[in-house]
């Protein structure tokens, strides 16, 4: 009686468990069932807490009502998130920007943003500390000349991803580009030029470890030392440091402000203290981008 009933619970249990598990395979979903969130893991792949799309992306979870984590991190592990996603031909959301080498090296694009939580199409500004003008006349005429397009410092982005080496790239990059580089600077220098002696003064440059901060920075920090002279000192920081730093006179200039949206906070703090030089770059963008095969397109797809 006893084997029959230890007998029958095991078939039960058997049971059960088969059961159990053809239950659990029916409800898994194909993957095209899958809802976007699923598909996503319920995650948007962010950068650093600093930057502006940070603070977009607070605004597009609450108008869009996104059940979302938003996951900290920077632009290269943003980047690598991407990589690893398009690897195996997952979906992934991350906050992503152009200029950027990303989309030059992938297929991506942007999700549609109807209630402008991103806003919209803006410039990439020069500022400069209050007194350079005065104090280095040729710093701040080569800062205000600087300027260049989508074509230009996406090949300085994607030569800085190539050989790895900032410095390194912006040297090459300013030798390929000479004729832009002349246009720049100030009477008496050539881009052909490089000099040996760097007794022209001290320049801090600021920047953020932003894959079109690094390109701008070390191209202008290039043309300032190794053609015009200058001792230069390239400062990676945060956001928030950075216009500070500049209002504070501890930096000469950053090349990475992104206006009137994307650092509207960070510039109204300090907008008495610092000249803006104007842009630098036009047509930047913020917003959630996705690689091309994600079979949604707008930013109200991601809760359906
Ligand atoms: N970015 C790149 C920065 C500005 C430059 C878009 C990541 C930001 O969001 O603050």
């Amino acid at each position: 009686m006893r084997l029959r009933k230890v007998l029958l619970l095991v078939v039960a249990m058997v049971l059960v468990f088969a059961v159990a598990g053809c239950a659990n395979n029916a409800e898994t979903p194909d993957a095209g069932e899958q809802s976007a969130k699923d598909q996503f893991k319920g995650k948007i792949i962010g950068i650093d807490p600093g930057a502006g799309i940070m603070q977009a992306t607070d605004v597009a979870v609450e108008q869009y009502e996104l059940d979302y984590e938003v996951i900290e991190g920077s632009d290269a592990t943003m980047a690598a998130a991407l990589k690893q996603a398009i690897d195996t031909q997952e979906w992934v959301v991350v906050t992503g920007w152009t200029p950027h080498w990303k989309f030059a090296r992938w297929d991506l694009k942007f999700l549609d943003d109807p209630k402008k939580a991103y806003g919209e199409a803006e410039t990439i500004n020069t500022i400069v500390r209050l007194g350079l003008k005065e104090d280095m006349p040729e710093v701040y005429e080569v800062c205000d000349n600087f300027k260049w397009d989508g074509k230009q410092i996406g090949a300085a982005m994607a030569l800085a991803e190539e050989v790895g080496n900032d410095e390194e790239a912006a040297r090459q990059w300013v030798e390929e580009n000479q004729e832009l580089v002349n246009s720049w600077l100030p009477d008496g220098y050539d881009a052909a030029q490089t000099t040996t002696t760097f007794d022209k003064g001290q320049v801090t440059l600021l920047y953020v470890e932003w894959a079109c901060a690094r390109a701008e920075t070390h191209v202008m920090a290039d043309v300032l030392h190794n053609i015009m002279g200058y001792k230069v000192d390239t400062l990676p920081v945060g956001a928030g440091a950075m216009y500070e730093g500049l209002a504070a006179g501890e930096g000469d200039a950053i090349f990475t402000a992104w206006l009137p949206i994307t650092h509207a906070d960070y510039m109204a703090a300090v907008k008495d203290k610092v000249e803006d030089l104007g842009p630098n770059f036009e047509d930047a963008r913020i917003g959630l981008v996705v690689p091309s095969y994600v079979t949604i397109d707008s930013i109200e797809d991601l809760m359906k």
